[in-house]
């Protein structure tokens, strides 16, 4: 054929009106010539991953199409921009994605079916890109589909980690950690930008100098080091629009003239292991989730790809506007935690060191360009930086937060005369014992706004952690509830419900999820229940059909399937869930011909690799699975399953099949949750707590439509300060006696007697998490959940109407709140063509 000897075609875009049969051949066309030119590769040897990525560059050509004509236009309309700031992207996969926003998926399917190929099977092949742990960072991920879904102007700035979150495997029931190479075949989807390169400086030392013509003093920071940041960009598409906005994540790259020396020393080995210490910095991401790590490395990793970020933003706001006087007017800068707060310090340093403005002017600058979310009441999480470290790796930036320290403090002292305790709790450092950096202060301090991400975690923060700086600035704080975007979590991750969804009330929902609300409408309409049951159990199937291949374990798609999937944590409780599954199995074996609601019980999620409590709550789960999965007397009516590797592809799955959502944390631990969100999307009743998004989920659904129970934050609270004690529970309630008994006899660790000693010591001596206190309501609630699921038409009607008033919690709408209230930043759509 002759198809071979043109240059590679990109898709033609949307707009030109070519008719189904010249689209499909125009695809297959692409693909081949992708295939030969960009691959190398004759169409008769191609593999299924070769086709991949001749299709994720086809898709990617239209996207980059489209990103040109989005940044020409957003210059032309000198338009405000968010700068989304986050140590974590968890996008998931790109190519399902890309095609459904581009509104190619279904022509594609038939281009890909006409030569053989069947797509699913191709965007199987797609690597998944973790770089992220958990909640926040696949809330970027949302973010960024809502920021251009709705025409925002917006860069999301983060870290191209090397390696992402481990691979979990799971062997003979404990976790063990593999690296994630998830960049060995490539990556389709981005594009180095070399040309946009920035240097960073690291270590050394600062003098003082005078400047030319100029009487005042001026600092400069002379570093020990510097290092390389190169963009590579990843077009982020919106459903049905024009715009394609940028994430812009950060590799590190030694310096040139750094290694220089060296090599013209004749040291040429030093010279390239050099080259190697600085490439670290982006090498591997962090793989703990709410508990920090002070190691130097992590910090270097904030302080470089929030540096990098800093100078693009300058770069690109001097280009349209010629001077930083007035960077607030066209930037918003968000903070994703605490993890780029440093950010607040560098923003001063340039401004002051590099573009010689007064204090004031840059301080005024920095707190107008800075808003804050924080993810998290747990004190442990809580960043803070040796002070000792800090001054080594960051000298100029420690003078600086001294500076702000210092000036703050002033300003307080001014406020509360006689308050010295309240001075050291609003300090930026954190005196007695070794010194460190607050970054939740800093981060305060330096923002014009702070939120939380659920309401009842926004009181909290004003009430407990943030407490002091609420009363000095209320008017900062605001509440920010978070959302999930509809297109990954339910038009893309559960096509057969869409589809229904559509056909009954139409598809505005996609991009206006409060629509749902006209699926009440149809509660009594049977044929439309049944059409419902009917997909969930189809979803069933096709996750039993998963389960079966990866972990060889046959599930009754039957059974309710009861699913918990998250990092493992002691506050969210994955023990109470087991603890619980251990007493339905007791139950079984001393009435074994007693009527039980069979139940599939799923778990999945990672344990941060020096968590020991949490990766023996993993073993635990898996040696539960053991004794039960294989027990005659179960029967079948009980399975539990761990699914090793835990991700946002594997979510995609879950979610559509789940019937049961475990939101169990410890009432106050929980900021928000998201997956709350995308069960109760897909139909899935919860069984929760009044924790984070909980509560705003079952005011949304209904109290009649959730499953509550537990101690609330307040009684939480009250019984730790009256004295919790554990061993009440055990002497008073038999079953909770048995289910720790069952677990002390070694009957889940067969030559191992001792093996979850800590877990019982941990319940028994001081439940941190009350597990104990919980458990009696837990496990009742759990029957109420059984009697439910017994009436299969009462279970459908109240999983229609959670995925009908569920609308609240469409990130759309949580951006377009940050929009008017934090970012002030207007919808900038782009033409067609
Ligand atoms: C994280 O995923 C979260 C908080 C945090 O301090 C660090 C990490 Cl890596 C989570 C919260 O635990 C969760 O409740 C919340 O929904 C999510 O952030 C997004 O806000």
């Amino acid at each position: 054929s002759n198809t071979t000897t043109e240059v590679p075609l990109s898709l033609e875009s949307a707009g030109v009106a070519l008719d189904a049969e010249a689209q499909v051949s125009q695809i297959q066309q692409a693909l081949v010539n992708n295939l030969y030119w960009v691959q190398g590769k004759d169409e008769q040897f191609a593999n299924a991953h070769d086709y991949y990525t001749a299709l994720a560059h086809s898709v990617r050509n239209q996207l980059l199409q489209k990103r040109i004509r989005t940044a020409k236009t957003y210059a032309q309309e000198r338009a405000k921009t968010v700068y989304y700031m986050s140590a974590e992207f968890l996008m998931g996969r790109q190519l399902g994605n890309g095609l459904i926003n581009l509104g190619l998926y279904d022509t594609m399917r038939h281009a890909l079916a006409d030569c053989g190929l069947d797509l699913d099977e191709l965007l199987e092949r797609e690597a998944e890109p973790g770089l992220g742990n958990g909640g926040l960072g696949r809330l970027a991920a949302c973010f960024m589909d809502s920021l251009t879904t709705l025409n925002l102007p917006a860069v999301g700035y983060g870290i191209r980690y090397e390696f992402g979150i481990f691979t979990q495997l799971i062997r003979q029931g404990h976790q063990v950690e593999a690296p994630d190479k998830w960049l060995s075949y490539g990556n389709p989807w981005e594009i180095a930008r070399p040309d946009y390169r920035v240097e960073i400086k690291f270590g050394g030392h600062t003098e003082v100098y005078k400047k030319d013509g100029d009487d005042d003093y001026q600092v400069r920071w002379i570093p020990a080091q510097t290092v390389i940041g190169i963009p590579h960009d990843v077009p982020v598409p919106g459903y049905g629009t024009e715009n394609v906005n940028l994430l812009r994540l950060w590799k590190a790259e030694a310096g040139e003239a750094f290694d220089l020396d060296a090599f013209n020393a004749g040291d040429y080995f030093g010279a390239v292991a050099n080259k190697m210490i600085s490439e670290n910095i982006t090498k591997v991401l962090y793989p703990n989730d709410e508990t920090r790590q002070g190691k130097e490395l992590r910090l270097q990793q904030q302080y470089f790809f929030v540096a990098c970020s800093l100078q693009d933003i300058i770069r690109l706001h001097l280009r349209d506007h010629g001077s930083l006087e007035n960077l607030a007017e066209f930037a918003a800068i968000q903070l994703n935690d605490t993890h780029p707060a440093i950010g607040v310090a560098e923003l001063m340093r340039l401004l002051i060191d590099e573009y010689n403005f007064e204090w004031a002017a840059a301080w005024q600058i920095t707190q107008r360009t800075f808003g804050y979310t924080n993810h998290t009441l747990m004190p442990e999480a809580l960043e803070k930086w040796s002070v000792d470290l800090f001054g080594k790796l960051l000298p100029r930036h420690l003078e600086i937060i001294y500076e702000i320290n210092h000036r703050f403090l002033a300003q307080v002292k001014l406020r509360y005369p006689n308050d010295p305790d309240r001075l050291e709790r609003l300090s930026l450092i954190e005196e007695g014992g070794e010194r460190r950096v607050r970054m939740a202060n800093l981060a305060c301090v330096g923002s014009h706004a702070i939120n939380g991400v659920a309401a009842l975690h926004t009181e909290l923060l004003k009430q407990e952690v943030l407490q002091d700086f609420y009363e000095l600035w209320p008017d900062k704080f605001s509440n920010k509830t978070n959302g999930i975007t509809p297109r990954r979590w339910l038009l893309q991750c559960n096509p057969r419900l869409a589809q229904l969804i559509s056909e009954t009330i139409g598809d505005s929902w996609i991009t206006n999820l409060d629509d749902l609300k006209q699926l009440e409408a149809h509660l009594d309409n049977e044929v439309f229940r049944h059409a419902w049951q009917a997909i969930k159990q189809e979803n069933k199937w096709s996750l039993a059909r998963y389960i079966h291949d990866t972990v060889g374990i046959k599930v009754n798609p039957d059974s309710m399937f009861d699913v918990q999937i998250k990092r493992i944590h002691e506050y969210k409780r994955q023990l109470m869930n087991v603890l619980h599954v251990i007493t339905l199995y007791n139950r079984m074996v001393q009435n074994p011909g007693d009527h039980v609601v069979p139940r599939t019980v799923i778990f999945g999620g990672k344990a941060a690799p020096g968590y020991a409590m949490a990766k023996l709550v993993v073993k635990l789960v898996n040696a539960v699975a053991d004794v039960v999965n294989n027990d005659p007397i179960v029967a079948g009516r009980l399975k539990v399953v761990f699914l090793p590797n835990y991700n946002v592809s594997q979510a995609q799955r879950l979610f559509p099949a789940s019937d049961l959502s475990e939101q169990i944390s410890t009432a106050g631990m929980e900021a928000s949750g998201t997956g709350n969100m995308k069960f109760a999307l897909n139909g899935a009743l919860t069984i929760g707590t009044l924790d984070g998004a909980n509560v705003e989920i079952r005011e949304e659904v209904g109290a009649d439509n959730f499953f509550l129970f537990g101690l609330t934050t307040e009684q939480v609270a009250a019984c730790k300060a009256v004295g919790h004690n554990p061993w009440c529970y055990y002497d008073t309630n038999p079953e909770l006696k048995r289910t720790l008994d069952v677990i002390a006899s070694g009957l889940f660790s067969p030559g191992e007697p001792d093996l979850f000693l800590p877990i019982l010591d941990s319940l028994l001596v001081d439940d941190p998490y009350m597990v104990m206190a919980d458990f009696a309501a837990y496990v009742q609630c759990q029957e109420h959940v059984s009697r439910t699921y017994e009436d299969r038409d009462r279970w459908v009607r109240m999983a229609i109407l959670n995925t009908a008033r569920i609308g609240k919690f469409s990130a759309d709408r949580t951006i377009a709140d940050y929009a008017r209230e934090i970012w002030k930043v207007k919808a900038v759509p782009v033409a067609g063509e």
